[in-house]
């Protein structure tokens, strides 16, 4: 056995996105392209030698290769300990779990998220430093800068080791423990909530509720969380079983994708309570009987029902959304009198706030919430605390919405994505609203009037640092608004997201379809951005 240092070539198309390096599984195939990126992470990491490190994923298609190539590398590159989900699983939110509760230097998530898996899916590498949060971009741009000048790599040529079974095992000089992938996240979210009034409430009681586990990394920890700690009965957990190509599904819980599940909802014998993660178990999505809670709006159903559970009632120190996520949240912490950021999208830029304690619970309209009890999204933390809520209340998922829109107004919502559409135009898109941005101040679209026309920025709180070219936010007096942005994990083409929202304070109107009630912006919004002329599509491929 020895380490042996081999020559390669950069790839030009190793930056990371949103959220990590996300590729079609043929491009991480190529010869030396996972190695080149996986050089780059660790002679990016400051003090990785002697380091313990982190590594997982939502057990995609390739995992198991890319995981052998990333131990061996570790090795290689002096990593003194690693410590991997058995079966190469660990939800993204469990694995930021564990590099918080060992203090490890970070860790490797491999995941292409709610990207679909398989031959001819997606695959993907994230870094996460040492708070348990994806790379902040001073990180991701050393690797990426690192990436285009690299000359070498180096590997173990130690032979596989199998991770099937928990135990402590040594790969060429480093030690590698393979660990329970569900038990140090389930520790972290039962001491969040109260375990015992949501399964004495709820479990004893007749309530039902559907987890989609969408074939992906929550099947486990769903299964051990539903069933056997609360009790809930067989069968509350579907699809819990992971695939490497997610049963040939698209894992992200939408009201697309995860139709079995809406349908199920929507459907005679409606259970109380639904519920699905995506592939790596950080988004999430809450159904109640005949009732879907947008993203945005659950997040500031959370924020304002925070004081019931037991991990947030001394109150919140603030809370952030992504900036296209809808202002629903931003009216229940002026309520509160505590503070409201907005931040770009991508969830690497909650951890300076959530760090320096200035935010305790945040959230995107993708379909992501969390808070300081780790630093990613965490599906099955939103779902414990509706059911939490759920408990408090005793109410239905719909009472508890509706009564919130009576309270703060209605927010109503959608996102319409134009998928694959021609990279270029897609850019001249974005760049010609750049352009005209500025002029449409005080323009009127029939009763609406452009309050502000502006190109997202933001100054980081914390540290100062400036993210530029966020996004196309108009706003319009009254509280409607539209977004344009350009998707930074897609992988063929470019993906066009229109997000949309207006506020209806008036209860009486608050009952509408929010493809109804959002018509009229919905066709400024193709209008003003001139969506045909660029794209070539009438329609979005994807409205959520
Ligand atoms: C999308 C979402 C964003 C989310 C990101 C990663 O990014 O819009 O809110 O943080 O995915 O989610 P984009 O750039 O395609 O819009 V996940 O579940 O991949 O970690
Ligand atoms: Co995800």
């Amino acid at each position: 056995m020895g380490i042996r240092t081999v020559t390669t070539r950069p790839f030009d198309d190793q930056k990371p996105g949103t959220s990590g390096l996300r590729k079609p599984v043929a491009t991480f195939r190529q010869p030396r392209y996972l190695e080149n990126f996986v050089q780059a992470i660790f002679d990016s990491l400051p003090g990785h030698q002697s380091a313990t490190m982190v590594l997982g994923g939502d057990g995609r298609y390739f995992h198991r290769e890319a995981e052998q190539t990333i131990l061996k590398m570790a090795a290689a590159n002096g990593i003194a300990h690693i410590k991997v989900g058995r079966g190469g699983l660990l939800a993204t939110p469990a694995a930021s779990c564990v590099i918080r509760k060992h203090q490890t230097l970070g860790g490797i998530i491999l995941s292409a998220s709610h990207n679909p898996g398989g031959p001819n899916g997606d695959f993907g590498v994230k870094v996460n430093t040492a708070n348990g949060g994806p790379a902040p971009e001073e990180v991701t741009d050393a690797i990426y800068q690192r990436s285009r000048v690299i000359e070498s790599y180096r590997i173990s040529d130690a032979p596989d080791l199998s991770l099937e079974h928990e135990g402590r095992f040594e790969l060429d000089g480093m030690s590698v423990e393979v660990i329970d992938p569900v038990r140090d996240h389930l520790e972290v979210l039962a001491s969040l909530f109260d375990i015992d009034r949501i399964r004495e409430r709820f479990f004893g009681s007749g309530f039902r509720m559907s987890f989609d586990a969408m074939h992906a990394a929550t099947g486990p920890s769903a299964h051990a969380l539903f069933e056997h700690v609360l009790h809930a009965p067989a069968g509350t957990v579907r699809n819990g079983m992971p695939r490497e190509d997610f049963g040939g599904g698209h894992p992200d819980p939408n009201l697309t994708h995860a139709h079995e599940l809406v349908e199920r909802m929507f459907g005679k014998e409606a259970p109380d309570f639904g519920a699905a993660c995506d592939g790596d178990g950080d988004r999430n999505m809450i159904l109640g009987r005949n009732f879907f809670v947008t993203p945005s709006d659950s997040l500031a159903v959370l924020t304002a029902n925070a004081h019931l559970a037991r991990g947030y009632a001394r109150g919140l120190s603030g809370v952030a959304r992504s900036m296209p996520t809808s202002r629903a949240v931003d009216r229940v912490a002026e309520k509160l009198g505590i503070p409201c950021y907005a931040t770009p999208t991508g969830w690497k830029f909650f951890g300076n706030l959530l760090d320096a304690g200035k935010i305790t619970i945040c959230g995107e309209e993708s379909f992501g919430t969390g808070s300081d009890h780790a630093r990613e999204k965490d599906g099955l933390w939103a779902v414990l605390f509706w059911l939490d809520i759920l408990a408090a209340r005793r109410q239905s998922v719909a009472d508890i919405v509706r009564e919130h829109w009576r309270d703060y107004g209605r927010t109503y919502y959608t996102r319409h994505d134009y998928e694959e559409v021609d990279a270029a135009r897609a850019a001249d898109l974005i760049e010609a609203l750049r352009r005209s941005g500025p002029g449409m101040t005080r323009k009127r679209f029939g009763t609406l009037e452009v309050e502000r026309a502006e190109d997202f920025a933001y100054t980081d709180p914390v540290d100062g640092r400036v993210s530029e070219h966020q996004g196309i936010q108009i706003e319009f007096a009254g509280g409607a608004r539209i977004v344009y942005r350009l998707s930074g994990t897609g992988t063929r083409g470019a993906t066009l997201r229109v997000y949309i929202e207006s506020h209806e304070p008036d209860a009486g109107r608050q009952g509408m379809d929010p493809q109804a009630a959002l018509k009229d912006l919905i066709a400024i919004a193709r209008e003003v951005a001139e969506i045909e002329k660029f794209t070539g599509r009438k329609e979005p491929t994807v409205v959520t």
